[in-house]
């Protein structure tokens, strides 16, 4: 089937996709770092690797921020937003970080101790106050929180204190703003996670406020979960909040988006206009992110990878017939519904999306324009001299 490029464009003109400022920087797993001479070192080489990545697929015009590590204490987070303004980005969803500090050993607002719980909530609303003062939409809640042994803590008052923490949090939104709760099954709490799946993300978010939606990140589910049975479920209850995208072979492994498995996301993208297509093409609000630290691939380039990965997804899925689905279903017509999708995820969009680009002014392949650009090159060495000013651990050399 040929690419319809009108409805590839249509597609393509409303899909943006938030980048983390995490993928940009030294990051690792658990058991080590590799370093990379062009990552960034400080929030300004951040979100200039943003803004670049911007520049060069025209639809990653906001960059999220983990708060600890992106506003160091004191930093007025309007003088941040203005850097990202002036580089032509914005300051997306803002991530609290609820995890590192020695209090949250059993849990930040989850946690049996009051410092703990009184702690992650001051955290919290500092990131609400940080949203407001940066212009962001999204504060983005993800706790490690859990037990990692049955009876170590009773887990329906884990339950209230996070009710009333996330009901506390959303009290100090402004209108404008929205709280994002995320699950995952497991790790780092081995036992019970407090927040595992989207069925208490849903409830606790409801019990919270009416600005407050789950967050899907890809990667948090079971192996052969229906993710996308999930959004369908989450877009007819008005409860999705946005996606943290990402691919994995076997947990959260953060690998790059589509790498393992395309047709999944082509099946979540899939839900999201069908959705859209019934009421009129009227698209909900829905906050895409990228949740991915590459700590092998070339880090922009990873990004920009995934960044066309899931544009190339999210036109393919644009181009199911849905009045041919509806008829195939209303038949009973297993094999024309199915192929309904199966045509288009095997069309070829790549012309398609390549005219878009140059409709916009962008070079027809991001990641080659990215190589013939020089700024890894540029950036590797400006950022290895600051590096080694600073003291900052560096790339091996295998020379
Ligand atoms: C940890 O699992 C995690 O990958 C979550 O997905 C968060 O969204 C992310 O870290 C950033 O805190
Ligand atoms: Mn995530
Ligand atoms: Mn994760």
């Amino acid at each position: 089937m040929p690419a319809s490029p009108e409805t590839v464009f249509r597609a393509l003109d409303s899909f943006r996709i938030e980048t983390p400022s995490w993928g940009y920087a030294d990051t690792g797993t658990r058991f080590g770092k590799f370093h990379q001479p062009a990552a960034a070192i400080d929030m300004d080489d951040k979100l200039a690797d943003a803004a670049h990545v911007h520049r060069l697929t025209g639809c990653c015009p906001t960059v999220a921020t983990h708060v600890l590590w992106d506003f160091a204490p004191g930093v007025d987070a309007s003088v941040v937003a203005s850097k990202a303004q002036a580089l032509d980005i914005r300051i997306g969803s803002i991530n609290p970080n609820l995890f590192q500090d020695q209090l949250y050993k059993l849990g930040s607002v989850g946690s049996p101790f009051e410092t703990a719980r009184d702690q992650a909530l001051a955290h919290i609303l500092d990131c609400i106050r940080i949203g407001k003062a940066t212009g962001s939409r999204a504060v983005s809640l993800w706790f490690a929180d859990g037990t990692n042994y049955p009876g170590q803590d009773s887990i329906r008052e884990r339950k209230h204190r996070f009710e009333a923490a996330l009901k506390e949090a959303h009290a100090h939104l402004s209108p404008e703003q929205i709280l994002l709760v995320e699950y995952k099954p497991f790790e780092p709490a081995f036992y019970q996670t407090d927040l595992a799946d989207w069925g208490m993300s849903f409830l606790t978010a409801k019990k919270a406020g009416p600005q407050a939606k789950v967050l899907v990140d890809t990667g948090h589910h079971y192996l052969s979960q229906n993710i996308e049975q999930i959004v369908a479920w989450l877009l007819d209850e008005d409860m999705l909040g946005g996606f943290h995208f990402n691919d994995r072979k076997y947990a959260d492994d953060d690998l790059t988006l589509g790498s393992i498995d395309p047709y999944q996301i082509f099946r979540i993208f899939h839900e999201i206009h069908f959705f859209a297509w019934e009421r009129g093409g009227k698209y909900p609000d829905i906050e895409y992110m990228i949740d991915q630290s590459h700590n092998l691939k070339p880090k922009i380039e990873a990004m920009i990878q995934t960044v066309c990965t899931a544009q190339e997804l999210y036109a393919k899925a644009a181009l199911v017939d849905h009045e041919a689905l509806v008829q195939a279903q209303r038949k009973g017509n297993i094999v024309d519904a199915e192929m309904s999708l199966k045509k288009a995820f095997n069309t070829d969009v790549s012309v398609a999306i390549a005219d878009w680009r140059g409709t916009k002014g962008l070079e027809a392949d991001p990641l080659a324009a990215h190589r013939a650009s020089g700024y890894a090159e540029k950036a590797a060495v400006e950022r290895a001299k600051r590096r080694q000013e600073l003291g900052i651990a560096t790339e091996h050399s295998y020379a």
